[in-house]
């Protein structure tokens, strides 16, 4: 569907060049007004480029959810080539996503269960929680204060030493955080807000 509209808003695009190029001018009157007209489909070319972008975006974002899952109002993706916690985040957001957060028990839940299934076996993976620039201060991606958080407790996380500043969700640990080395290479899952 985004596909077909994508077509069309490409076949409009090179309908309005065919129009503003080909249409000659004989008096001043007509050169201004050509201007005007000029203007007038520029605007126009730069609204449909907009439109395209839109639906480049929009398929995308179909890919990726249909690649992943969606839930609620993110879809997830699971990234099986594991990297360090700034590569893992700047891929995602080379994708157009940020590392997953998950904000309540429920996002948590959906996150560890899509995990347990997209990568059998794997033992944990980031996400988008570290205290690098604060000790003890969790913040997540876009440097903004988390409010929920899912320690394990049971292991003593957070551990909190300088040493191990980023947080990754173990799926051995149903869905419970760690703080870990950032440096340390894991899977990591994606998220995309769906608009
Ligand atoms: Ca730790």
């Amino acid at each position: 569907m985004a596909r077909l509209a994508l077509n069309v808003v490409l076949v409009l695009c090179c309908s309005l060049l065919h129009f503003c190029c080909s249409r000659p001018s004989r008096t001043r009157k007509a050169v201004s007004a050509r201007g005007v007209e000029e203007d007038d489909v520029k605007s126009q070319l730069e609204r449909l480029w907009q439109e395209v972008n839109s639906l480049k975006e929009m398929q995308a974002l179909q890919t990726v959810c249909l690649r992943g899952i969606k839930a609620h109002k993110k879809c997830y993706l699971t990234i099986e080539e594991p990297k360090h916690y700034h590569e893992a985040n700047e891929d995602c957001i080379a994708q157009g996503g940020t590392l997953a957060t998950p904000r309540d028990a429920t996002e948590n839940n959906e996150l560890r269960d899509y995990a347990r299934r997209s990568a059998p076996g794997s033992r944990d993976f980031w996400i988008g929680v570290a205290d690098i620039v604060k000790e003890g201060q969790y913040v997540d991606v876009n440097s903004m204060p988390v409010s929920y958080f899912n320690w394990d407790r049971s292991r003593k996380q957070p551990t909190g030493t300088k040493r191990e500043s980023c947080v990754a969700l173990s799926v051995a640990a149903q869905g419970r955080w760690a703080d870990e080395v950032c440096r340390s290479l894991k899977k990591y899952i994606c998220e995309y807000i769906i608009p």
